[in-house]
């Protein structure tokens, strides 16, 4: 009977605490806020940012945030203005993004900036002043002193070559091309670069560049593709002009969109960072911008199950390049 009556007692105080509940609903102040990092990539349809979101996804769960990700179908620097413009408006905590035309890009960002809103970039950098830090998925150096050295190994160090670049305006394939002429000149002088191609980050443009450069330059020995999709564009190009292993081709591309070019002989190496890993790392850079885990001045930067980077001045760099050829590709499937 006591027990009855207790029982009684505690259902009426659990459904007078319900009733009240349902009378005063906690007011949005008292509800822990969700942080929103904006994640713009080049373009949205490019299997190198749809990787590299992955693994902002993933960190994006293990942090709590909120993950928006927007960007052009193709690469259009106009539309990405846009997209920063809208989420200025929704007033997002953070942005992140791989900038198209780094002169274009910076006045969308300083005003971000303007708003209270931080703002970082990843693979391809503003203007300075127009973020906060830049994710760099490795030194220039790293990159063009691997892809300068590879060409110059299948060439016998001598031979004309030429460069199909995304865009003369992305300031990562600007200094990439920087470095890899730097290279060439100190330590490979008989390599002759003869043409300089962008391709908008387009596979069909690439593999229309290629096909030209084949037949402009008989004497071409090797396609060096800066951008992931030029690389399996050259490649198609080559194998339907029937040149595949008389001219050689090398990029920065994604094992799963050049394997089957390797595996047959078309391609010999390609070159890439961890696409997922770079993603993760941007989200996790941009999260403690806003919760004040980093800092300008900082020298490394711990990002979750990655573990410890390093900062070089504003450059939170990812790490080494990989080299992909047909002994390793199959271990890899991004
Ligand atoms: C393209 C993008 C990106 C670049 C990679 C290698 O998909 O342009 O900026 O880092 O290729």
């Amino acid at each position: 009977m006591k027990a009855a009556h207790s029982l009684h007692l505690l259902l009426g105080v659990v459904l007078l605490a319900g009733c009240q509940r349902s009378a005063e609903p906690p007011s949005q102040a008292d509800a822990p806020r969700k942080i929103t990092i904006a994640l713009l990539p080049k373009s949205k349809g490019n299997a190198y940012f749809v990787s590299c979101k992955k693994g902002a996804d993933r960190a994006a769960r293990e942090l709590g945030v909120e993950l928006l990700f927007d960007g052009p179908t193709d690469p259009d620097p106009a539309k990405q203005n846009e997209i920063i413009e809208n989420w200025i408006t929704l007033g997002v905590d953070a942005i992140a993004a791989a900038c198209e035309n780094k002169e274009g890009i910076s006045t969308a960002l300083r005003k971000a900036r303007a708003r209270g809103i931080r703002v970082i970039t990843y693979d391809a950098d503003a203007l300075p002043e127009a973020r906060e830090f830049f994710v760099n998925q490795a030194t220039p150096e790293g990159i063009g002193n691997a892809l300068m050295d590879e060409a110059a190994r299948l060439c016998g160090g001598e031979g004309e070559f030429a460069i199909i670049t995304a865009s003369l305006t992305a300031a990562n394939m600007i200094e990439w091309q920087r470095c890899i002429e730097a290279r060439r000149a100190t330590r490979h002088p008989n390599m002759r670069m003869v043409a300089l191609r962008p391709c908008d980050d387009l596979k069909d443009r690439a593999q229309a560049e290629a096909t030209a450069l084949l037949s402009a330059y008989p004497n071409l020995k090797l396609i060096m593709a800066i951008c992931s999709p030029a690389v399996p564009g050259a490649a198609e190009a080559v194998k339907q002009a029937g040149k595949a292993g008389r001219v050689r081709v090398i990029g920065l591309g994604l094992p799963s969109e050049n394997r089957r070019y390797v595996k047959e002989g078309v391609t010999d190496t390609v070159i890439l960072w961890k696409t997922e890993d770079l993603g993760y790392l941007t989200v996790h850079a941009a999260h403690a911008l806003v919760t004040g885990r980093l800092k300008a001045g900082d020298k490394t930067f711990r990002a979750g199950a990655l573990g410890e980077f390093e900062i070089q001045g504003d450059n939170i760099v990812l790490g080494e390049p990989f080299a992909f050829t047909k002994d390793n590709i199959d271990q890899y499937d991004f």
